[in-house]
């Protein structure tokens, strides 16, 4: 297999909330599966994550937590790694668009960026009416001002999108706008910005878009859903959008000598997927000391460049962003942009919740925060992995979720580790038994090994994680078919031999099956591999010839793999 280069991305989270498990279904989990499984194949590998902590939204949490933004960020940033950290999603770099380690190479790269674009005349500086806060003194861009949707008429749209259409908005489109800093309504007033004619880049952004219907070499075709709304909104035609802002907080307008642009700063869109570059160049400082190194991952097209979001962030990673990188034009495009759709609740009445901060109290379990203190993070794991919303929206389901721990996790994948383990450790002595001879059946389950290894990795390489997990479980479950079918424990009485056999190839399958969940349930792996006393350095290899067990190789103490829980009533 040929070592390819990867440069992952997921979304950048705003530090100024916690994380449920909408936000890891959505993004970070796809995207850390997708990672695991890379580099169990031997590619190439970087994952880039970091906070989002420059815009309105951060200087509006600030206000109410009676602090500043640098606080705010520092607090949520700590606790959202916490959360990651916990759930096994492991970033090459978490950095943060305003953290002490990133903020000052973040900010040079993203004003390198818009001076490159502003070189290039793309920009159009124009003075407009604006939503404007008399009472608090303040214009009123994107997330400070609320309304109606003119499209949807969702009736809490923000000045910049529509959380409910998706649809990205013009402040002053908003029906019967209100500021979220007093609640007045505001008024308005005159005020200078840099606007992205959008519009100069719909020509190559379709012909981009539409290249992405088809899969072209090893290159997955993007999911349809993601293709239909930005080819819609092209077909609607993409707004000049301003990529400046007035704020204090964030990356300062560099035009030092344009008194137009003194106390502005970038848009905190056009900075935040910079956040990807600069986290790039700050990883490549850290680890080779040489920031400029981030153009190998950036400017080469050896180097395949993957986004993970989930839906409300697509009008600007398949939109805003490529249109960006155009319009600077000395970086590649992204080779794909996997959304996912919202996660939403089921309550036990089976009504659909949406998860969000204002809905769901301070202790709900669904904070990743609340859920670690009771969970272990597998079968979350799995769970969130099995109700992917990779093509319609998914429902999480406290009960399901504990259900399915049991029933599946437990019934299937745990029985065939531990009945395996046990028949081994009790009439085997504890060691591989001899192959003997094998008849058809230990053959066929012994074939299909290497088999389900190129099938589940074609579809964790073609961002189906749900199927890819599907398939493992039957993997599993045609195991325990075959120990119910073959009986060792009446083999063992009257055909020692075969009941070896048997055995041999149970312990084959659960070897395998180690290497082929570790991307979805990297934990219960590597317990997995303790149980099976395999040394863990290079043992998971995505490769069928390692994932072997030699005849007499002796195997760890038999313990439990994944532990069943308790279903209240
Ligand atoms: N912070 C939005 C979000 O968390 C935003 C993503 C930025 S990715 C460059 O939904
Ligand atoms: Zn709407």
């Amino acid at each position: 297999m040929a070592q390819r280069r990867l440069l992952v991305t997921a979304a950048l989270p705003y530090s100024n909330g916690r994380l449920h498990v909408g936000h890891i279904a959505g993004a970070y989990l796809p995207a850390d599966i997708y990672v695991r499984y890379l580099r169990q194949r031997g590619d190439d590998v970087r994952f880039i994550c970091g906070s989002d902590d420059n815009g309105v939204a951060i200087t509006i949490t600030a206000a109410k937590e009676k602090t500043t933004p640098q606080d705010v960020c520092g607090r949520y940033r700590a606790r959202q790694e916490a959360d990651f950290d916990g759930l096994g999603i492991r970033f090459d770099i978490y950095g943060g668009t305003h953290s002490p380690e990133c903020v000052e190479l973040h900010n040079r790269i993203s004003q390198g960026f818009f001076l490159e674009t502003h070189k290039k005349g793309l920009f159009t500086k124009k003075t407009t009416k604006q939503l404007y806060d008399a009472q608090a003194g303040k214009f009123l861009p994107d997330r400070y001002v609320q309304g109606t949707c003119p499209f949807c008429k969702h009736g809490g749209a923000y000045g910049d999108q529509c959380e409910d259409c998706g649809r990205s908005m013009d402040p002053l489109a908003l029906i019967e706008p209100r500021s979220t800093i007093t609640g007045s309504t505001p008024e308005v007033r005159e005020t200078t910005h840099w606007y992205l004619r959008l519009g100069e880049f719909e020509a190559r952004l379709k012909v981009w878009l539409e290249s992405k219907r088809e899969s072209s070499g090893d290159e997955p075709a993007w999911r349809e859903a993601t293709l239909n709304f930005a080819l819609g909104q092209i077909k609607a035609s993409l707004p000049e959008r301003a990529m400046t802002r007035d704020l204090e907080w964030g990356v300062p307008v560099p035009l030092p000598d344009d008194p137009d642009a003194a106390g502005k700063v970038l848009y905190v869109w056009f900075d935040a997927p910079i956040g990807y570059v600069s986290f790039t160049a700050r990883y490549c400082e850290r680890a080779d000391g040489d920031w400029k190194a981030y153009e190998r991952w950036w400017k080469d097209p050896a180097c395949r460049i993957i986004h993970f979001i989930g839906e409300d962030n697509t009008v600007f990673h398949a939109l805003t962003w490529p249109a960006m990188l155009m319009a600077e034009g000395s970086f590649q495009l992204p080779s794909a942009v996997v959304v996912n759709a919202f996660l939403n609740e089921r309550g036990p009445d089976g009504a659909m919740l949406k998860l969000s901060k204002s809905r769901m109290g301070d202790d709900s379990a669904l904070w990743i925060e609340q859920f670690l203190k009771g969970y272990d993070p597998d079968p979350l794991r799995y769970y969130l992995t099995s109700i992917a919303p990779e093509n319609q929206r998914g429902a999480f389901e406290m009960r399901e979720f504990l259900a399915r721990n049991n029933d599946e996790l437990v019934a299937n994948l745990g029985n065939l580790f531990n009945r395996t383990l046990t028949f081994a450790k009790k009439y085997f002595d504890n060691k591989v038994p001899e192959a003997g001879t094998l008849a058809d059946v230990d053959h066929e389950l012994l074939a299909a090994l290497p088999a389900a290894f190129e099938r589940i990795g074609h579809q964790i390489e073609h961002f189906h994680f749900k199927a890819a997990l599907a398939d493992l479980m039957q993997v599993a479950r045609s195991g325990n078919q075959y120990f119910d079918a073959k009986q060792p424990w009446a083999q063992r009485k009257t055909d020692l031999a075969g009941c070896g056999t048997t055995i041999h190839v149970c312990l084959q399958m659960i070897r395998a099956l180690t290497t082929l969940m570790a991307p979805f349930l990297p934990f219960s792996a590597t317990k997995a591999l303790a149980l099976l006393n395999v040394p863990a350095d290079g043992a998971l290899a995505w490769d069928p010839a390692s994932a072997r067990l030699t005849a007499g190789h002796p195997l760890g103490e038999p313990e439990v793999l994944v532990k069943k829980l308790d279903i209240p009533e």
